[in-house]
């Protein structure tokens, strides 16, 4: 039986309003432990982690609260890489996005040392690849993927023991409908897979998923990022950084697939991360009448990023 180690991290240091903090605690009461249980998963909740308060500064440098986050990130950091070696699945509840840098570099790291591919699902309204020369706001959380791929202050950066903790063609954008104007400069030269609103509008959300999957293979460790903010605001209204235009409900149960849905999609329904999960043949639609239709790979050169959105 897979055993899924909950961690807490319950801060907003990295954010730009009061609230990521309160994520821990609002899913431990909300029943997410009884649900995974319900899934056949046995459940071990670490508790929360300690780290820094918010000390709501201004930015320094184009950066807000760099230390806090640097705090906080390596106690995630330390915490993930101990799940991953007892064979756990950890599950990090945030606290706001900036702990994906710890996070997706504990798991970068394992998967380098077990030899093992390793695919982010990014879910989130924004792609967070700014840095501290683009950023408008200094907030990190609108930083981490650029930190993982080895742009970002020299702090943040390279803690998987490579530079880059991921290449480009590592992670793929899901329900992107907000990027800040040099952010999507820099995701055009990193080359970065973006699957917009646009894309979802046009092919569905399970179509989107199957091209996202296709080439995940038996030896592929599929994290998976969730960013509450993907989520159109009618069903998350309690984010920090609402955008319209978002995933319904019934979308992103699309994303995780149901039990006669196809298998590719199943590595994605646990959420987290999950070591070993390479069991499924994601050829889109084996055992499962799934007959995704010719879509195109979107690169950033198509990038049709209509709702651009300075500040976010
Ligand atoms: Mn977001």
């Amino acid at each position: 039986m897979t055993t899924v180690s909950l961690i807490g991290a319950p801060t907003d240091v990295g954010a730009s309003v009061r609230g990521a903090g309160m994520g821990p605690d609002a899913l431990r009461v909300a029943g997410l432990d009884e649900a995974l249980r319900a899934h056949g998963f046995e459940v071990i909740d670490r508790g929360n982690l300690a780290g820094p308060p918010n000390p709501w500064n201004p930015s320094v440098n184009g950066i807000r609260h760099l230390q806090e986050v640097v705090q906080w990130n390596r106690a995630v950091f330390d915490a993930v890489s101990t799940s991953l070696a007892m064979g756990h699945v950890p599950l990090l509840m945030g606290g706001d996005h900036c702990l994906a840098i710890g996070s997706i570099s504990a798991v970068a790291r394992q998967c380098r040392q077990e030899r093992k591919n390793l695919r982010v699902i990014w879910l989130d309204a924004h792609t967070d690849v700014n840095t501290e020369t683009i950023s408008p706001s200094g907030n990190i959380h609108g930083m981490p993927v650029s930190c993982l791929l080895g742009h970002g202050p020299a702090d943040l950066v390279g803690w998987s023991g490579e530079r880059a903790a991921i290449a480009a063609g590592e992670i793929e954008f899901i329900g992107i409908r907000s990027v800040d104007a040099q952010e999507k400069q820099a995701i055009r030269a990193l080359g970065l897979q973006v699957f917009d609103m646009r894309h979802i509008d046009e092919h569905g959300m399970r179509n989107t998923m199957t091209e996202v999957l296709q080439d995940v293979d038996e030896d592929t460790h599929i994290h998976v990022s969730f960013d509450l903010d993907c989520l159109d605001p009618m069903e998350a209204p309690g984010v920090g950084t609402g955008v319209r235009g978002g995933p319904t409900y019934r979308e992103m149960q699309a994303v995780h697939g149901d039990d006669r849905g196809h298998r590719a999609a199943g590595l994605a329904r646990r959420g987290g991360d999950q070591p070993g999960a390479g069991r499924a043949q994601p050829d889109g639609g084996t055992g499962c009448g799934i007959h995704p239709e010719p879509v195109r790979r979107l690169d950033a050169g198509a990038l049709g990023l209509r709702h651009g959105r300075v500040g976010a």
